[in-house]
């Protein structure tokens, strides 16, 4: 029989290989056998109340309660939406609550004070003749009072168009606070509450556009200033990074609370001398996932791999620790840790893993604690079994920490610019008005065994920079660019002329790393501040965004937002949303009437490029004759 080909990854292939020789399942031959629920898949089962779970079909068109297919898929839609609202601001939070014990002495300090003080001028916290850790405990307060403030609406940042808000306004769908409208959700898709897949998506958006702008928004700026803006850096992406003779840490999740100790441990003297003593030459941390992310993002981090790599790291018998925090974690990591010498070690009461090794992550002791869960790799090198050890030789050369300060650096550079347009978007602008680059691209999500590994992400990147498209990236697609070279300065051969140019002209490559999923919300300060230079709605640049291989609630919430914000939105998966025909038809047709933007579902990723290139070469029509 032939080997079907899982992967576009050789890195991957040839652990899945590893794995049937060292007879453990992964998550590829847990794909095979699974049959997916035919009605779950549509979105028509509903288990909202005991009197079922009902199920959509021609002879029981309607729930018990008479809930339609339409109310059953919406409210499912929402509950995704409400699920990934609250996994992205509940990170949001707790980067908020560790502003809020920053201090001078602390393991956690201000880093950047410029970004701070822009956010309590914006908050309107005084900041003259005070202490940098009083305005930031109090920026920590105003922050986490967005969560939960009991009046009033969501404060917007100032990339926010008004034109922007203003479609929110009309429609409804300002979010009062965060939790608020995750609570909304819950509440309204309650049995015998909301019955209407219009008003049901309508909700759906304002609780989306909480995470986008708020949740999300808090998560990065919080970050940037607690642990520093990204700036341009070099790393190296792939299993290939795991290093034959160093103990191998793979930091995995999401938060950066937890990770960014963990990089401060690994550096800690004390630490490489115990590494010494157990007969390695270092340490040495490579990323998964977002949390991968945001620690190359702010220290060049090595990237092991992304989401769908995550069983494959343990498999390469070479990793003393996957060290996790929350979200997107595989519950298999357990029972194949104990096939291995690996120790799988969960850190967060919030995601506790049967079978794992829970040191709990205790942020008031940050580095202590980060030091302890360190050093359980370091005694676990010994238990390296040097014959189960194969590590892949693949690895890429990337360029990553693209925040939009730096991008709007890197173009001040070059323009050499007049005073009055220094760090501002106008060069990004000029380039796009001018049709040196056609428009802009955004190529976010995670892995999903649905589609071949990486192919969704890295078929359409190469075909949008061929056309003169630029591609901003984050995620786990940010991996899958970063291992096939896509993230090299290099990559500007396979892209188009006007695209290679610029990308040569101010120094960058041609697909640029913007970082973790909550991350997205640089995409969205980016693109809207672009749209206010311009003054034109977001909607109408000729801006695209796309999430080829996605799986997770966060990402339905995402999708939603951007939708939301006015940008056209391709999916390579489809959303269990088929079932409901209103549903579907607001998602992907008449939501362009009331947001300026819409869904395409298309599974083939580059038949999706020309679709966003058409899409985007339509709203060039339109800006056109504008200026
Ligand atoms: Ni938060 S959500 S698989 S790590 S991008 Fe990666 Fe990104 Fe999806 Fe998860
Ligand atoms: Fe069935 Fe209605 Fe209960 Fe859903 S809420 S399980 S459709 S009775």
């Amino acid at each position: 029989m032939e080997e079907k080909v899982l992967s576009i990854d050789s890195a991957t292939n040839e652990l899945i290989k590893k794995a049937k020789e060292d007879g453990v399942e992964t998550i590829f031959d847990r794909k095979e056998n699974m049959k997916p629920c035919p009605m779950g898949e549509k979105g028509i089962c509903c288990r909202i109340c005991a009197m079922g779970p009902c199920r959509i079909t021609p002879k029981t068109p309607r729930g018990l309660c008479g809930a339609t297919a339409d109310v059953i898929v919406s409210r499912n839609f929402a509950r995704m939406v409400a699920g990934g609202a609250a996994a992205h601001s509940d990170h949001g939070r707790d980067i908020a609550h560790v502003l809020h014990m920053a201090s001078k002495d602390g393991n956690y300090k201000v880093t950047d004070e410029v970004k701070l003080m822009e956010l309590a001028k914006r908050w309107k916290i005084e900041t003259e003749d005070r202490d940098v850790y009083d305005i930031a405990h109090e920026v920590a307060e105003f922050a986490l009072n967005e969560f939960g403030k009991p009046f009033g609406t969501l404060e917007f940042p100032p990339s926010l168009p008004e034109q922007r808000e203003k479609v929110w306004k009309d429609l409804n769908v300002v979010p009062r606070s965060i939790d608020r409208e995750v609570v909304t959700i819950m509440h309204s898709t309650h049995v015998g509450c909301t019955a209407d897949a219009d008003s049901m998506l309508n909700i759906s958006m304002r609780t989306a556009i909480s995470d986008g702008w708020g949740g999300s928004y808090i998560a990065t700026e919080l970050s940037d200033i607690l642990f520093g803006t990204p700036v341009p850096r070099e790393t190296e992406a792939n299993l290939g990074v795991l290093e034959e003779n160093q103990v191998n840490i793979i930091l995995h999740g999401h938060e950066p609370s937890l990770s960014e100790m963990i990089v401060l441990a690994a550096e800690d003297p004390e630490l490489l001398a115990l590494a010494k003593e157990v007969g390695a030459d270092g340490i040495n941390l490579a990323g998964m996932c977002c949390t991968a992310n945001e620690v190359t993002m702010r220290h060049g981090v090595k990237i092991a791999g992304n989401f769908a790599q995550q069983e494959l790291a343990i498999l390469t018998g070479a990793v003393e620790a996957v060290i996790v925090d929350v979200q997107c974690i595989f519950p298999a990591l357990a029972p194949l840790a104990d096939c291995y010498h690996t120790k799988f070690i969960t850190t967060s009461p919030k995601a506790r893993i049967t079978g794992a090794t829970h040191i709990e992550f205790d942020e008031e002791k940050a580095l202590e604690s980060a030091k302890q869960i360190v050093k359980e790799a370091i005694f676990n090198f010994k238990n390296r079994k040097k014959e189960k050890v194969f590590i892949p030789q693949t690895k890429s050369h990337a360029v990553v920490g693209y925040s939009t300060k730096a991008i709007i650096n890197q173009l001040d550079k070059v323009v050499n610019s007049h005073i009055d347009i220094a760090g501002t978007v106008k060069p990004l602008a000029d380039c796009i008005t001018s049709g040196v680059l056609r428009g802009a691209a955004g190529i976010v999500g995670c892995n999903n065994p649905k589609v071949k590994h990486d192919y969704g992400h890295i078929e359409m990147i190469k075909e949008l920079i061929k056309n003169d498209v630029i591609v901003v990236t984050t995620g786990c697609a940010a991996q899958a660019a970063a291992k096939a070279g896509l993230l090299s300065k290099d990559a500007r051969k396979l892209a188009g002329k006007g695209l290679a140019t610029v990308c040569e002209l101010v120094d960058i490559p041609p697909v640029l790393h913007m970082g973790s999923c909550v991350d997205i919300s640089r995409i969205l300060e980016l693109v809207g501040l672009v749209a206010k230079h311009l003054n034109v709605d977001i909607s109408e640049l000729p801006v695209v965004g796309a999430a080829p291989e996605w799986m997770s609630e966060k990402a339905v919430s995402i999708g939603t937002y951007v939708v939301a914000s006015g940008i056209d939105t391709w999916l390579g998966v489809a959303p269990p949303v088929t079932g409901g025909p209103r549903v579907l038809e607001i998602l992907t047709s008449e939501m362009e009437n009331m947001v300026g933007a819409k869904f395409f579902v298309e599974p083939d990723p580059v038949k999706a490029a020309h679709q966003m290139i058409e899409r985007i070469e339509q709203k060039r029509k339109g800006l056109e004759e504008k200026f």
